[in-house]
């Protein structure tokens, strides 16, 4: 039996390590996982890798590439009838889907860093083409404007810690300090320790930082990163479930709404 996986960079942390759990699992199942990464995410692009995937008879496709709606909706009807499970769309997209609560996500960073006293709030952002990146972006501002406060400077990244150096060092320039950033995942958050490191400016004494992922090096960041969790390896194991024993399809859409969790550890006071 084989399984495809599509996959954004797997030079990124949060996509190896689904991919890594995928495989775990599918391994399990004495199934194969036959990957396609793809560094570019334009329709042309996705629909080719997806019928390279197909053309080796896979019996299931996990995507876990950021789409919007209606590209998500053509590859599935692309696939048809081959069952397709998408991991990054947004909630609206008419597809079967596993995704995290990116509301929640945001929620939990916020009220985390409002519990602790802190109301100049900066963020950092991932990149706007990424549906999850808009969507933790939006619940800051919403979970921000219940308390009727606005975020003091935001920025975007795009993913990797050299973005997240980058721009914190942008987002510390002002004349006063932000009390908090949140970061909208651990690499990032890693490049803005680094940044705080520089310039002399204690986390979480002066600046508390929340990463977003908690993939399984943050733990051992300098100091240990306060962030949302993902789980990620359940992620994995519950799309190969999904996807080696498909609910009748014809009938309904699965849309899988995974909870995530705040792990608080020593960049936040
Ligand atoms: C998302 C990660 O949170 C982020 O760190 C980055 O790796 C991104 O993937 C890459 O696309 S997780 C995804 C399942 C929304």
């Amino acid at each position: 039996r084989a399984l495809g996986l599509l996959t954004t960079d797997l030079a990124l942390h949060a996509p190896s390590q689904i991919a890594s759990a995928v495989k775990s699992r599918a391994g399990l199942a004495s199934t194969s996982v036959i990957i396609s990464m793809l560094e570019q995410h334009d329709a042309a692009s996705c629909s080719a890798a997806l019928q390279e995937l197909l053309a080796q008879r896979v019996e299931g496709v996990l995507i876990n590439v950021p789409l919007e709606d209606a590209l998500a909706q053509q590859l599935a009807a692309q696939a048809q009838p081959t069952p397709v499970l998408f991991l990054d769309v947004s909630d609206k997209a008419a597809v079967n889907s596993l995704v995290f609560d990116a509301e929640q996500g945001a929620r939990l960073g916020v009220e985390h860093v409002l519990s602790q006293g802190h109301q100049r709030i900066a963020l950092l952002g991932g990149p706007q083409s990424s549906v999850s990146a808009r969507a933790r972006f939006s619940g800051w501002l919403a979970a921000l404007a219940q308390e009727k406060l606005t975020p003091c400077a935001s920025e975007y990244g795009d993913w990797s810690a050299a973005s997240g150096y980058e721009k914190a060092h942008l987002l510390l320039a002002g004349p006063r300090l932000p009390q908090a950033i949140l970061v909208a995942n651990d690499q990032m958050a890693l490049g803005v320790m680094r940044a705080c490191a520089e310039k002399g400016i204690d986390v979480p004494g002066q600046i508390s930082v929340v990463g977003y992922d908690d993939t399984a090096d943050s733990a051992w960041f300098s100091p240990p990163l306060t962030t949302v969790r993902q789980a990620f390896k359940e992620a994995g194991e519950r799309s190969v479930d999904w996807l080696l024993n498909p609910p009748d399809r014809e009938l309904t859409l699965s849309q899988i709404r995974l909870p995530v969790t705040l792990i608080e550890r020593l960049s936040t006071a």
